[in-house]
């Protein structure tokens, strides 16, 4: 007990000391994944260059939150968590600007994405994240999240009708969803692969890499519909209590590895989908493809979350981010 609270009085003239310091890092996925090797790759850079003064400690399948990936940001920013690599749509109930990439077809490419996340719309979106307490540092990637079900080829909104479809904790999900006419049920991604195996729910959807590394094809899901309705970039960030206690080299050192690993990962994602969808086709998975006519019956059924989503986003990010689009 002695020893303990010993212990305990020490750890703050620690933390302020050249000693060596462990800082979590939480993801909701593991290295399997792109995004857990971002945060490998992120922790692998700085035991190299702190020259191991500074070590992070990856915790996968959101551990520190007991598996629920939207308490993620709350918990980072009570300092439950140090850092944490995570995604736009488990911390958007908690920062409302994090929406604008979830608007149903805003971003119909990978330069769309850029165009935000690099410009102008990147910066006010920081700044949100910022102002509640977080220190963001880098971008990474999930990927553009395509629509998988057990039962038939979703060629139009129609087909959509009445499937129960697992979608992430997040309200605007929700509101997609139910205007395509589907129906759709919040569950974090620990309790989707057991909903979808046991039918408890007919669809789910996550990008290609997602749907090949978890073998979303093993648990019934033969139909996958790539129509890139959005994707979700992920942020690597700091809770400030930790940002500010960190020296000026260090921090220099953590933005740089998380820039450099956020880089190295969104490329390697992208470059990888080919063969993933490959391999998902190779394994029977009846993949459709839609053509631009197509999709515009889903963006035309999907306005209504434009309609309600865009004062809680901020209208002003949502014209920047669709000029942002509109030039890139
Ligand atoms: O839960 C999901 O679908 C996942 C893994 O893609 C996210 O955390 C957003």
């Amino acid at each position: 007990m002695a020893g303990v609270l010993g212990l305990a009085l020490l750890s703050p003239l620690m933390a302020s000391d050249a000693e060596a310091r462990e800082l979590s890092v939480s993801t909701v996925l593991s290295d399997a994944f792109p995004w857990g090797q971002a945060a490998e790759k992120w922790a692998e850079l700085v035991e190299e260059r702190s020259g191991g003064d500074l070590t992070l400690r990856v915790y996968p399948n959101a551990q520190l939150v007991a598996g629920d990936q939207t308490k993620e940001f709350s918990a980072m920013r009570q300092g439950l968590i140090d850092l944490a690599v995570g995604s736009t749509i488990n911390w958007s109930p908690q920062v409302p600007e994090l929406n604008l990439f979830s608007l149903p077809f805003l971003m119909p490419d990978h330069a769309a994405i850029d165009a935000l996340t690099q410009g102008e719309s990147g910066k006010q979106v920081f700044a949100a994240i910022e102002s509640k307490g977080i220190k963001p540092l880098a971008w990474g990637e999930n990927g553009f999240r395509e629509v998988s079900n057990s039962s038939k080829s979703i060629t139009t909104p129609d087909d959509l009708k009445g499937l129960k479809i697992r979608v992430v904790g997040s309200p605007l999900f929700q509101d997609t969803f139910t205007a395509l006419g589907a129906n759709p049920t919040q569950m974090s991604w620990a309790d989707a692969k057991p909903a979808l195996t046991t039918g408890a729910v007919d669809g789910q959807e996550n990008p290609l890499s997602v749907f090949d590394v978890a073998r979303i094809d093993q648990v019934g899901q033969t139909h996958l519909t790539l129509w890139h309705y959005m994707a979700d970039p992920l942020i690597f960030a700091a809770n400030q209590r930790v940002w500010k206690s960190l020296s000026e080299q260090e921090r220099t050192l953590l933005t740089e590895t998380a820039r450099e690993a956020g880089a190295w990962e969104i490329a390697m994602s992208r470059e990888g989908n080919a063969q993933r969808l490959a391999d998902i086709e190779a394994r029977g998975v009846n993949v459709v493809k839609l053509d631009d006519d197509a999709m515009q019956a889903f963006r035309d059924a999907t306005q209504s979350v434009y309609a309600s989503w865009t004062p809680k986003i901020g209208e002003a990010l949502v014209e920047t981010a669709r000029a942002e689009v509109e030039a890139s």
